[in-house]
């Protein structure tokens, strides 16, 4: 059985969202903050974040996005990832990286920005840009993939909660839409009672 190292409040909430959204059996480890600089969790992961996973035959791996696509990929009957090589898994593969790169790198740098109150956000720009072409990309859909919800979005709703939380949605309501539906899903709000927990 998988086992997910995780603290809540974190980037693994985008985990816990998609293990529930498969539903089969995995174990979990909540891990204090400090806990992330331990031998052992360092021997997970070598920058000492969160999450990591543990899979059946022991390997370890990190980085939230990866970690989704590979249970997708181990679980196919869930529909959360299309087949290998398909256009449709392609499309997969570019909006889950662009949840990471071009919305969440500069959503972050762009937090960072407004609290150091230099008065200057560039980032602010950068994360404008893809905010509307992912809700001009969801236009006339419900998902990333029209009418089949997949890892991607998984993903993309993800980096949006971020967004939102922090009131930084207020000029896309297409993408405050697709949030709602995405949050609406019984398997995000299962995943909530791990991932909103306090964290110790
Ligand atoms: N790109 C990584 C980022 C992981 C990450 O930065 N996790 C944060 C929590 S959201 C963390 O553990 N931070 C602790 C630290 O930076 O020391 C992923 O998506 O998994």
């Amino acid at each position: 059985m998988p086992r997910l190292y995780y603290m809540p409040r974190t980037r693994s909430s985008r985990v816990l969202w998609l293990l529930a959204e498969i539903g089969a059996p995995y174990e979990l480890t909540k891990l204090a903050p400090e806990e992330r600089s331990s031998v052992d969790h360092l021997a997970r992961h070598p920058l000492g974040r969160v999450p990591a996973l543990e899979l059946d035959d022991g390997t370890v791996m990190f980085e939230s996005a990866a970690i989704c696509l590979q249970l997708a990929d181990l679980h196919p009957d869930a529909g959360l990832i299309p087949p290998l090589g398909s256009a449709e898994r392609a499309l997969v593969y570019q909006w889950v990286l662009f949840a990471v790169t071009e919305l969440e790198a500069p959503l972050f740098r762009w937090v960072r920005e407004a609290a150091e109150n230099s008065g200057d956000t560039p980032s602010r720009e950068r994360f404008a840009q893809a905010a509307t072409a992912l809700q001009t990309a969801l236009d006339d859909r419900d998902w990333l993939l029209g009418d089949r919800f997949t890892v991607a979005d998984v993903m993309c709703a993800s980096v949006l909660g971020g967004a939102h939380s922090r009131g930084l949605l207020t000029g896309w309501p297409g993408l405050r839409a697709y949030l709602e539906r995405a949050e609406a899903r019984p398997a995000f709000v299962a995943a909530a009672a791990f991932s909103n927990q306090p964290r110790r």
